[in-house]
């Protein structure tokens, strides 16, 4: 597919692209259902690893098909997109026949449609530490022709610290969704770092939000299909068939790790980050590990 890459606008005072705001109208009206799952995220936080463990959870034994015929974008729809030739996601979501709808979302918290909240959804939202977030943004700019240009990496690691990203800001991402998590019970807050370092014990905690209760097979089941190497060869979770995406600048599932960053920071800008990142993060209650 050959489309001009779209500029960075500022929308409601975000950084965004065209692409998810285009639809905005009719995502703001959108009808949640209270057994709606949201899945929430800043970009490249692991929202497909979340998602397909979710899929899983729920559908995995009763419609098993489902995992090995319908791409992980189709079976949770990423509710504020509108793409040429593509549904819209709100469309998507309006149609999905599941029970629950698992719908997927990059929104900071205040964009979020308001009958989330009137219905009182479940919420997870999934975090990852700002540097490796970066670098994997950095990597899917470079292929996703659908995104700003990405230009160099250090002007791109320059953009990240000053929030003019898709989506805003991480550092106020993370925040307001934090924020909410102290006023919104069903809102569970998790970090991509937790996932790697034991995939299991969070599927617990998982569960537990979700008050589903799966047998000690089927969670075992569930964490090992989705480790990263499963995850990267199954068609129908690395988002292969996605003509936007070119594979050879870089896979959608490229790493799936802690700690690339040292891979790209130089020390200069990893001591200006640092610098930065601790006049963003004053809240001592929200922590990151950039290492395991
Ligand atoms: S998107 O486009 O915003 O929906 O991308 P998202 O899914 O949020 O993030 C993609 C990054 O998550 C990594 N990933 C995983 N890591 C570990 N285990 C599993 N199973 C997994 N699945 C996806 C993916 O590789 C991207 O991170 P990087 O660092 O680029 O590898």
């Amino acid at each position: 597919m050959d489309l001009p890459r779209p500029e960075l606008i500022d929308f409601h005072g975000v950084s965004m692209s065209h692409y998810f705001t285009d639809n905005w109208e009719n995502v703001q009206n959108f009808q949640a259902r209270p057994d709606d799952i949201l899945i929430a995220t800043y970009p490249k936080s692991g929202t497909t690893w979340v998602s397909y463990i979710l899929d899983r959870l729920y559908f995995g034994q009763a419609a098993p098909e489902r995992q090995t015929s319908i791409p992980i974008y189709e079976r949770v729809p990423f509710l504020e997109i509108e793409f040429p030739l593509l549904e819209s996601g709100k469309d998507h979501a309006d149609k999905l026949t599941t029970c629950p709808r698992l719908i997927k979302t990059h929104f900071p918290v205040q964009f979020v449609p308001k009958s989330f909240w009137e219905q009182n959804c479940r919420i997870v939202y999934m975090a990852r530490n700002a540097k490796d977030n970066l670098v994997s943004y950095f990597h899917f700019d470079r292929m996703n022709q659908a995104e700003p240009e990405p230009g160099d990496w250090s002007s791109f690691f320059h953009r990240f610290m000053e929030g003019k990203m898709v989506f805003g800001s991480w550092y106020d991402h993370v925040n307001g969704w934090w924020k909410k998590k102290q006023a919104h019970s069903k809102l569970h807050y998790m970090f991509y770092e937790d996932m790697i370092e034991d995939t299991g014990r969070e599927i617990d905690k998982l569960c537990s939000f979700l008050g589903l209760t799966p047998s000690v097979e089927e969670k075992e089941r569930v964490a090992g299909g989705s480790q990263f190497d499963n995850m990267k060869k199954d068609s129908m979770a690395n988002y292969s068939t996605l003509p936007v995406m070119d594979y050879k600048i870089s896979p959608f599932m490229r790493k799936g790790t802690v700690g690339d960053w040292k891979n790209h920071f130089t020390v200069a800008q990893n001591e200006e980050f640092d610098e930065d990142y601790k006049k963003k993060m004053k809240d001592a209650t929200l922590k990151f590990c950039t290492e395991i």
